[in-house]
């Protein structure tokens, strides 16, 4: 049981040379994996997280990681959720690089093979807060003017090819939203027939490293295959995939991320040298956009929005506050917003930590679940700098407290019961110790509790 302190009763926060252990052992030479074992290759947004981490202490190695997933950019701009690496085993992660046959795409890179899927896109805001930690500023400068084109592609991919005439862009697989195995998606997931003969023989590779208990259902897994193949055998045309697939969602906090990343861009632009006004205009507007299109006023959050039935899903799950990431929302949307989030638990026991995945109180409720209940390191992170930004301290420091809590009860866990009773998932889990080390050494440095993302940047 979570007990409030470390083990041994050591300081709070006392594990930053563990964490930066973990981040050297899941180091590959180019990258660094999310866990041994169950994520043997390079992540897209996991990449984010933990390049914000490391550049704490490696600012070469982290800048070297953001470099490495964006050789797996494709021409179109679109940054793949997996770059793999060639050195694993073909069969050491399903659905692995002959699954995705982005060699077979030409707009594909040719020296790297990649997932043909994206991931939320939080790197811009990355390269910001690298900016802050980096002890030479002048390499770190360097480093935006060359990342900054490729910035740019990722954004403009989600706006030529992925967004709604609305304004928001939509995902078509619930691992583009990061969060796969949400209820958030179940209506949309449950309600795909797949056809006889349309799913490829497969055999699941993550339930011989992890506890099934902790995974998705079998029958969740056929329709990620399924949208795959989808995706793939209609060569990645997104315009395609709109039409038909039966899964089109506009995430609450994919956008949110996104609004996050365009102001960034906006920043990085005016510290480049380039001209940030398309940015900084794309990053309100996607703001709007979520407020006029998402926003629910009677539960005071968002909802994602089903392109396919044209209802939005109005599961009580963690997306719904993500938009608080975005810089330009309006402050009375994020107030009421930040206020539901601290209710959000709905859980009677005292050490019941914000912000579970999912609400304790809605069926489709699992505490060790992937996404169904647990707490992740992530999200709370992501929504600390949403309530720092909007003038919402206390609840951004009970959010980080929440991640240092749980590290230094429970060790670098995927993810974690909302009770504090276990971690659950990987161990030595990368973007856990990435943002356990930020939240500590920011702490040590006096950037949070400040307006502004990354911790005063700008
Ligand atoms: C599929 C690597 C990734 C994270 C995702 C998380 C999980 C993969 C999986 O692991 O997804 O992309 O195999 O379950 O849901 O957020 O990026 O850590």
């Amino acid at each position: 049981m979570l007990a409030g302190m470390a083990k041994d009763d050591a300081p709070a926060g006392s594990r930053v040379d563990e964490a930066k252990a973990v981040l050297d052992r899941n180091w590959t030479g180019v990258s660094t994996i999310p866990a041994g074992g169950l994520y043997p290759h390079q992540w897209n947004w996991d990449t984010g997280f933990i390049a914000v981490g490391r550049s704490w202490f490696e600012q070469e190695r982290a800048e070297a990681e953001l470099l490495h997933l964006f050789e797996g950019q494709w021409a179109d701009g679109r940054v793949p959720h997996i770059v793999f690496n060639p050195r694993v085993p073909a069969d050491a992660y399903f659905p692995g690089a002959d699954v995705w046959r982005s060699d077979e795409v030409a707009a594909a890179p040719s020296a790297v093979r990649t997932s043909g899927i994206t991931q939320p896109p939080v790197h811009a805001a990355t390269a910001l807060a690298m900016l802050v930690h980096a002890e030479d500023r002048s390499r770190a400068r360097g480093f935006l003017d060359e990342l900054f084109p490729h910035l740019v592609a990722q954004h403009r991919y989600l706006k030529e090819h992925r967004r709604e005439p609305g304004g928001l862009a939509w995902i078509v697989h619930p691992w583009e939203s990061g969060l796969d195995n949400s209820p958030a998606w179940d209506e949309a997931l449950n309600a795909i027939e797949i056809p006889g003969g349309a799913l490829p023989p497969y055999r699941r590779r993550d339930l011989a490293t992890s506890d099934a208990r902790d995974r998705p259902s079998d029958r969740d897994y056929d329709r990620f295959v399924y949208l795959l193949t989808l995706y793939r055998d209609g060569g990645y045309d997104d315009a395609r995939m709109r039409e038909r697939s039966p899964l089109v969602v506009e995430d609450p906090m994919f956008n949110g991320i996104w609004a996050r990343s365009a102001w960034a861009l906006a920043e990085i632009a005016r510290m480049t040298g380039e001209d940030g006004d398309e940015f900084a205009e794309d990053a309100k507007a996607i703001a709007t956009a979520l407020q006029e299109r998402l926003w629910d006023d009677r539960a005071s959050r968002f909802f994602p929005l089903d392109l396919v039935s044209g209802s939005h899903m109005n599961h009580h799950s963690i997306v719904s506050f993500l938009p608080l990431t975005s810089p330009d929302l309006d402050p009375k949307v994020a107030r009421r917003a930040a206020e539901a989030l601290r209710n959000f638990r709905h859980c009677s026991d005292p050490v019941c930590r914000l912000a579970p995945s999912y609400d304790e109180l809605e069926g489709g409720y699992d505490r060790r679940r992937y996404w169904r209940g647990p707490v992740w390191a992530n999200t709370n992170w992501l929504l600390a700098h949403g309530c720092d930004f909007h003038g919402h301290p206390t609840v951004a420091r009970e959010l980080r407290d929440t991640i240092v809590r749980f590290v230094d009860a429970l060790g670098f866990r995927e993810y974690y019961d909302p009770h504090g009773e276990a971690g659950y998932g990987a161990h030595d889990f990368s973007w856990t110790a990435a943002l356990y080390l930020d939240v500590v050494l920011g702490r040590e440095a006096g950037l949070f509790d400040r307006r502004g993302l990354s911790g005063g940047s700008s």
